[in-house]
This record gives C-alpha cells, structure tokens and sequence, in this order.
C-alpha cells in the first residue's frame, strides 16, 4: 500500500476526512495542489473518470470519488469494521454523513447569504441521528471500538460544522465527546496544528 498521493484543489472541501484518515494512521501522502485556473485549462478534468477531483493514487491505482477513497483506506488500514455486518453499518453511516456534507455543501455554495440561518436552525435533525447512534454505541466512536473511515469523516463534517456554528454540538454531548476525543488523537492533534492543514480553508467559494 501506499505511498498515497492525492491531486486536488488548496482547500480542505472532499479531502478533509482522507487527510485526517491518513494522518491518524501514520501514513505520508503527497499532495499535488491545482491552482483553479489551472483546472480550466481542461486537460486534467478530461483525463479524470468523473471530470472531477479529488484524484487519489495509492502506487499504480489510481482512484476518484471521496468516498471511494475513504473505503479503500479503510480497507488497508484495518478500519472498515471487524466483520461484514460492522462494514454494512459503517457503510450506512458514511451514507448518512453523505447527506448531510451534500446539504452542507448546497448551502455553502448555493445559497449561503440567504439559506444559512435557515441550515442553522434545521441542523439538529440531522445531528440527532448521529447523536443517537454513538450514544448507543457507548464505545466513542459510530462502529465497534476504533475509528473506521465513517469516523474521520463524520469528524471532519463536524469540525466544518462547529466553524458555521460554534455551539451546534452543545445539545449533543455524545458527539460533543466524539469530536473532543478525536482532536486529542495525538497524530490528528499535530496534523490540525500544522501549517498544510491549517492554511487550507474549509471551501473552495471562502464561505464556512
Ligand atoms: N462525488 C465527488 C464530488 C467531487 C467534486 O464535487 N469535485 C469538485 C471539487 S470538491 C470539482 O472537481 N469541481 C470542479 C469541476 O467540477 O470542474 C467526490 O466525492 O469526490
């Protein structure tokens, strides 16, 4: 496995959990960083499969889709559940978090000077089916009893989250927890405080 390389644009957007992933696990990735008048140009967005990044290359496969890129960490750092059942879940939970990343990214690009305090006010019924989950799983985390790639990415919703609003986990103390708990993961802390993440905003339109 691996050396990764990821191909992408200087923002934390769709990377953000892959990045997070790859740090809590040790792992040294290359990033290829492309300036947005560069993507224009064409030629790049042609080769890929889906005419998008991110681009991610681990040795000779190269793969597109965030989510994708998310199982197959999963699956060669052991984070993918400890059996079928624990990945079908895992898998339903990434789902679930796809939905609200989707929401998530229609109100920051579409329509944030007028649907923000709106997304603000609904943001609890969707908060609530996490909640619910890692209170019922009592171990920390939505799957088992270690982080699997439907964790780092429910993390990295969370934090964007917690920069639109600083107290949207406060009636939410499982996730509250959650969140707390990753942040001192000592490879996720020196990650978030180092200068590649830290530079990076959280959308491609400066909006958070
Ligand atoms: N479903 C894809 C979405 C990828 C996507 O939306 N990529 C955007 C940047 S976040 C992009 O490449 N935009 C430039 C374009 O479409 O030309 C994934 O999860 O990777």
């Amino acid at each position: 496995m691996g050396p990764y390389t990821i191909t992408y644009f200087g923002v934390r957007g769709r990377c953000g959990a892959i990045r997070i992933m790859m740090a809590d696990q040790g792992q040294e990735w290359k990033e290829i960083l492309i300036d947005f008048a560069d993507w224009m140009k064409g030629d790049l967005k042609a080769s890929c499969v889906f005419g998008q990044l991110p681009k991610f290359e681990d040795g000779g496969l190269v793969l597109y889709q965030s989510n994708a890129i998310l199982r197959h960490l999963g699956r060669n750092h052991d984070a993918y559940g400890k059996d079928g059942k624990e990945a079908a879940h895992i898998d339903m939970m990434c789902d679930g978090i796809e939905d609200l990343r989707l929401k998530y990214g229609k109100m920051i690009y579409q329509e944030y000077d007028t649907g923000k305090d709106p997304y603000i006010k609904d943001l609890p019924n969707h908060l609530d089916k996490f909640e619910a989950v890692m209170a019922k799983n009592k171990t920390g985390f939505l799957v088992g009893d270690k982080p699997s790639f439907a964790d780092y990415n429910l993390f990295d919703v969370l934090l964007n989250h917690l920069v639109l609003c600083s107290s949207c986990l406060d009636t939410f103390p499982s996730l509250k927890s959650f969140v707390e708990k990753m942040s001192a993961r000592p490879k996720i802390k020196a990650f978030l405080d180092s200068d590649a993440y830290k530079k990076l905003p959280i959308n491609g339109n400066g909006k958070q």
